[in-house]
């Protein structure tokens, strides 16, 4: 079977850029001949602590690792403190963009007093080191300050995303048993206002769970109910607190966040990090994979903070770093579809971080949008979130790149914590549609079905052989869950639950999600191969495959289809497009049936949720579909696929 996916163009760096990169070739043999001792040499370089370790690795009781257990640190004196100390106070952190159009900066020293600022209200609520606060907020500096308060005080944070529900935050309080809530009137989103608090007095309306406070910022001016006793403004308290808060210093495996990540089945698992392996490898990988240049660099990552990415690279990648940073409020086409390139000209940006699905988009929408703007100052893109399709990484890296910026696909989870799989962009010559290679001091495997040999060329299960600094240290309440959903399947490996396989430059590309892998008639297709075939073709602009169960052949390929502006939904165009991957993978490919629908189901991490495609190609009731940015669309959909 040929494979379309298949790019045997690479791109070198730029010698100017390989030259300067913050990490060489060798790193790669410095990883790999002592793991342990690699990553003890990057935590005493990168993080600031303030009682050295003395051990690096404690894995005598698998799965539950410790690293540099016995050190101490402040995760937020890392973000801050030091760079002022260091004479950095006035470099920008934050450079913050309303949707509205209003902007705010933020420099280091403004930031650290409004951190000390919302440390001491939260100690003034009662917060101490090892409590739990749930932070429901949109995207906007207070985000972030309310993070590095929890960080600075030892206690963990939980932040849902602003676009759940009433329901989803309930219950993540309950299960994290949070004391407290910090969140916003509501904020700005596709150019209306959106609320936020009157959700959170539903999730509170129930009176079972422990929350005695609620922080409320004031972003819209909206009305809102605030609660005797219970709900205070962050401008009435916060503002009026001491911008001086010295920092304490906690263990290295002092709980940092958890963060709830939906499997494909069952409630939610509330991942749980720690601070020093944690912000070591996510300062590591500012480093060698962002090769950041906090002098010069100006950072972008796109992704909302309820997220895992908004965690290691907004809220702390960036300010460990000692990087100036844009945070943008509000959606990709307000007021119009140029806002993300007017934001990148504004402020310079050098580094952008984003999702495939956003690059996809922007292919839709055309070129000559990114035309109007001054992208010059773009040095090094980033992809993250599903395996990015050959097609955009080509539109990505000459139309926003303009064929000089090396692409980073970074291939890690929420339960990583940061970058496991991806180039070192100084290093490697680049593959469209490949992460390549896991970063210096990581250990990956594609195996067999029976995890004891390595995948043939079809490809097989990607596997993590050695502990890592940043990796999950369990699942909040429930260490049973841990070692059953990671490390039940191979002995003392985690299981990464992702299809991959590599290719003869040993280089890996994803294929999906294990259980996006489809078996039909005894052939394992991915759904990736096939939507990067659909959307290689003229016509599409996005595609999502689901294998359905089918009588005749076990599953069936149906795939959905979004097709670019002036190409009309026909059965025609449809015919059309499964021939089109009949020839471009072989017949076996061909889906049953290909509908052309106005959207897909998307979680606002930007991931297609092909399970609630599956419930619509088995003509079931749709699943739950809670965790979707827009859940209308699934009505869309099933409305477009009964007429087809
Ligand atoms: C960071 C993040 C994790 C899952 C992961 C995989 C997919 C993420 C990817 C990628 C291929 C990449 N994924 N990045 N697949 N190439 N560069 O996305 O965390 O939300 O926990 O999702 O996302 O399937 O297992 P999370």
């Amino acid at each position: 079977m040929t494979d379309s996916t298949e790019a045997t163009e690479t791109f070198a760096p730029p010698p100017e850029f390989a030259a300067a990169a913050n990490v060489k070739e060798d790193a790669y043999e410095r990883g790999a001949a002592d793991f342990e001792g690699f990553w003890a040499e990057q935590s005493r370089d990168l993080v600031d602590w303030n009682e050295d370790f003395t051990e690096v690795l404690d894995w005598s009781n698998p799965p539950f690792a410790k690293w540099f257990a016995d050190g101490k640190l402040n995760v937020a004196y890392n973000c801050l403190d030091r760079h002022v100390l260091a004479g950095n106070g006035d470099r920008v952190a934050i450079n913050f963009e309303g949707e509205p159009g209003d902007s705010r900066s933020l420099t280091y020293a403004e930031l650290l007093a409004e951190v000390s600022k919302a440390a001491n209200m939260l100690t003034e609520l009662g917060v101490e080191a090892g409590d739990r606060v749930a932070i429901y907020l949109p995207m906007i500096p207070e985000a972030v300050i309310s993070m590095l308060a929890c960080a600075r005080l030892g206690a963990a944070h939980s932040v849902v995303f602003g676009g759940f529900s009433a329901d989803a935050l309930r219950s993540r309080i309950i299960d994290a048993e949070a004391r407290v809530v910090i969140t916003a009137d509501g904020s700005y989103r596709r150019g209306k206002e959106t609320s936020l608090k009157p959700a959170v007095d539903e999730a509170l309306s129930h009176g079972d769970t422990p929350v005695e406070s609620v922080l409320v910022v004031r972003r819209t001016g909206q009305d809102v109910d605030m609660t005797e006793g219970r709900d205070q403004w962050w401008h009435d308290t916060v503002d009026n607190a001491s911008p001086e808060h010295e920092a304490e210093f906690f263990d290295a495996e002092n709980p940092l966040f958890i963060l709830y990540t939906s499997g494909t089945t069952g409630k939610p698992k509330g991942i749980l990090h720690t601070s020093g392996g944690y912000l070591t490898q996510v300062l590591y990988t500012m480093k060698a994979v962002f090769d950041a240049k906090p002098e010069t660099d100006v950072f972008w990552c796109t992704a909302d903070v309820g997220w895992v990415t908004g965690h290691s690279y907004v809220a702390y990648g960036p300010l460990a770093a000692g990087m100036t940073q844009v945070i943008y409020e509000g959606t990709p086409d307000t007021p119009d579809q140029g806002r993300w390139w007017e934001i990148v000209e504004k402020n310079k940006v050098t580094t952008l971080y984003a999702a495939p699905t956003a690059i996809r988009t922007f292919m839709k929408w055309g070129e000559d949008i990114p035309a109007k703007y001054d992208l010059t100052s773009l040095r090094l893109l980033g992809s993250v979130g599903e395996p990015i399709n050959p097609e955009a990484w080509r539109w990505y890296h000459r139309v926003i790149g303009g064929g000089r910026c090396p692409i980073v696909d970074t291939w890690w989870q929420t339960e990583t914590g940061s970058h496991m799989i991806a180039p070192l962009p100084g290093v490697l010559a680049t593959k469209p549609g490949s992460a390549q290679r896991p970063i210096p001091g990581i250990s990956v495997d594609v195996v067999d079905e029976t995890g004891e040999h390595p995948a043939g060329p079809e490809g097989g299960l990607l596997v993590i052989r050695q502990p890592w600094p940043s990796m999950l240290r369990g699942i909040w309440k429930d260490p049973e869950r841990f070692k059953e959903t990671y490390w039940s399947r191979f002995e003392d490996t985690y299981f990464a639950g992702d299809g991959a396989r590599r290719d003869e430059d040993g280089d890996i590309w994803f294929l999906g999600r294990v259980d996006d892998v489809m078996n039909v008639s005894g052939h394992r297709l991915s759904t990736a191969e096939i939507e990067s075939a659909l959307v290689a073709h003229p016509s599409v602009a996005e595609a999502a495959v689901v294998g359905a169960a089918d009588d005749t052949s076990g599953q069936a390929v149906i795939a959905f289809v979004i097709v670019v502006d002036g190409v009309e939904n026909s059965p025609e165009v449809a015919e059309e497009l499964r021939q089109h991957v009949g020839k471009e993978i072989g017949p076996i490919a061909k889906p049953k049936r290909v509908h052309i629908v106005s959207e897909l189901p998307k979680t606002r991490s930007g991931k297609i949720m092909r399970r609630l495609l599956k419930d619509v190609a088995e003509n079931r009731a749709v699943g739950d579909s809670t965790t979707l940015a827009d859940s209308s669309v699934m009505e869309l959909i099933e409305a477009s696929v009964a007429k087809s």
